[in-house]
């Protein structure tokens, strides 16, 4: 088969977003509500946008209504670092790559994290489709007896259907698959995210497994890592977080990040809370053992159970920070945490304090790219074309400092003026990734009410990408390459 017979990993992203959405929205009807919210609170803002107000298109990837309502990320669980590194290659097939390392124990999660992610600005603008995918720290388990029985249940279960295994070889050997082999992967691999009711262990282990935390129990007690949510993109959360609230969802009392501005910046998020589901768990083996109890009927009533294992998410996506832009957020937030520690129990103070310490976080676009706490992409605009050329190209030749920094692929000075006047454009990169802090607020909401464990263990990247079977991406370098790239692009028009 030649490579031009392979199907872009573009289009079977698309395809397996669209399925998981379709799958997520029959296991949460919920789900298609919040879908619904999104599109009309987007709607609404595309309007008034083309109506004049509004910063929309502020954006370098704002997205058209059609592409936003396409947009979403996912989340999972896994246990084991095979079942990682699987993933790994099965995402491969999607054009989805792991970027960044997220250490969530610092929060009091037992677990570290990557998002596979598309990485290549037009498979960005094909379909964004994100996996925050997270790995048990099973060296957290104290108890040494749990935790080899969590590894021992682990050990045996397998998440991925042969088909898919089979599929993911092939695409690995061969470099693509056909259009058919993609419909069939596409099938094949969603059946590793669904829900299953049926547990892999009986209620005993299960609220042993609770006793160490109880993402170790969601993680360790079913046959897979079902999709525990997908999130939709809207243009402005704190409106679809009322009509959220008005249309009854238990949704989460703040939204993680940073406060509203006139410029967004990084991501914010809210969630409405996970919804208790109905388990069958597996025969107690105590029980089994003894002769006369196979009484069917008796046996579902004491195996039911339930567990809390989804629930929905919004976010609203602002501009990329440079590590400067975000040494200032995180030490911003620490001191709105520090001001505010019980953000779920008082949330208008916790508001408050976030839109008064953020006061420190400039919020014009000028200021945010000459201080370089934002990344932007450089183009030339369409305005008076011939003149901004000419006007580039007088300034290239007369200031080789100017010359050089541009070779750099460095913003400087000069540019300034330019973009006063018009000829250049410099639009903010969106933020594409995810925020640990966030996270770790999503996590706590969903797990109940409790208390936030500390962990001693470092946080631990190397034996993260050990289990991955390769590094993930740095995000600092993965947008400092495009603005530097678009900066080069000037030199060569
Ligand atoms: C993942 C929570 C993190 C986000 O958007 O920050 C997340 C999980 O609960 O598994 O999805
Ligand atoms: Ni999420």
């Amino acid at each position: 088969m030649s490579s031009q017979d392979f199907i872009s990993p573009d289009i079977i992203r698309a395809s397996f977003s669209q399925v998981m959405s379709a799958m997520y929205r029959d296991e949460v009807p919920l789900y298609g509500d919040l879908i619904s919210l999104v599109a009309t609170v987007n709607a609404q803002i595309i309007e008034q946008n083309q109506q004049g107000a509004g910063a929309l298109n502020q954006l370098a990837r704002s997205g058209s209504l059609e592409s936003l309502s396409e947009e979403r990320h996912g989340a999972i669980r896994l246990g084991t670092a095979e079942e990682l590194n699987t993933m790994r290659r099965l995402f491969a097939v999607m054009g989805m790559y792991p970027v960044d390392y997220y250490d969530l124990t610092v929060a009091g999660i037992p677990v570290h994290s990557t998002a596979f992610r598309p990485v290549s600005a037009q498979s960005l603008e094909a379909n964004p489709f994100r996996v925050f995918t997270s790995l048990l720290r099973l060296d957290l388990i104290e108890d040494e007896a749990l935790r080899e029985q969590a590894e021992a249940i682990l050990a045996r279960r397998k998440i991925f259907t042969d088909k898919a295994l089979e599929l993911i070889n092939t695409h690995e050997q061969r470099g693509g698959l056909s259009s058919e082999e993609a419909e069939l992967f596409v099938k094949e691999a969603l059946e590793t995210f669904r829900w299953h009711e049926q547990a892999l262990v009986d209620k005993d282990t299960y609220e042993a497994l609770r006793t160490s935390h109880a993402l170790t129990a969601d993680i360790v007690s079913f046959k897979g890592p079902h999709i525990n949510h997908l999130t939709p993109r809207t243009l402005d959360i704190d409106a679809a977080q009322t009509k959220m609230v008005e249309s009854g969802m238990a949704a989460k009392a703040i939204i993680e990040g940073p406060p509203a501005r006139k410029h967004a910046i990084l991501l914010r998020q809210t969630s409405f809370k996970a919804l208790e589901e109905a388990v069958v768990f597996q025969q107690n083996q105590a029980d089994s053992d003894t002769p006369d109890t196979n009484n069917a009927a008796d046996d579902t009533s004491s195996n039911a159970g339930s567990h809390t294992a989804r629930f929905g998410e919004i976010e609203q996506r602002g501009m990329a920070l440079t590590p400067k832009g975000r040494e200032l957020y995180d030490q911003l937030l620490a001191e709105v945490r520090k001001q505010a520690p019980k953000p779920e129990s008082d949330p208008e103070h916790y508001r408050q304090t976030l839109q008064t310490v953020f006061a420190d976080f400039p919020d014009d676009l000028e200021t945010l790219r000459r201080d370089e706490l934002a990344y932007f992409e450089y183009r030339l605009t369409s305005n008076m074309p011939q003149t901004s050329l000419e006007l580039l190209q007088t300034m290239l030749q007369q200031n080789a400092d100017f010359k050089d920094a541009l070779e750099q692929g460095k913003p400087s000075t000069e540019l300034d003026g330019l973009i006063a006047l018009d000829l250049m454009s410099a639009k903010p990169l969106t933020y594409e990734d995810f925020l640990p802090v966030s996270a770790a607020g999503i996590f706590q909401s969903n797990l109940g009410d409790e208390a936030a464990e500390t962990f001693s263990q470092a946080s631990n990247q190397e034996a993260f990408e050990q289990a991955l079977g390769s590094s993930v991406i740095n995000a600092f370098d993965w947008y400092q390459q495009i603005q530097s790239d678009s900066l080069k692009a000037l030199l060569t028009i």
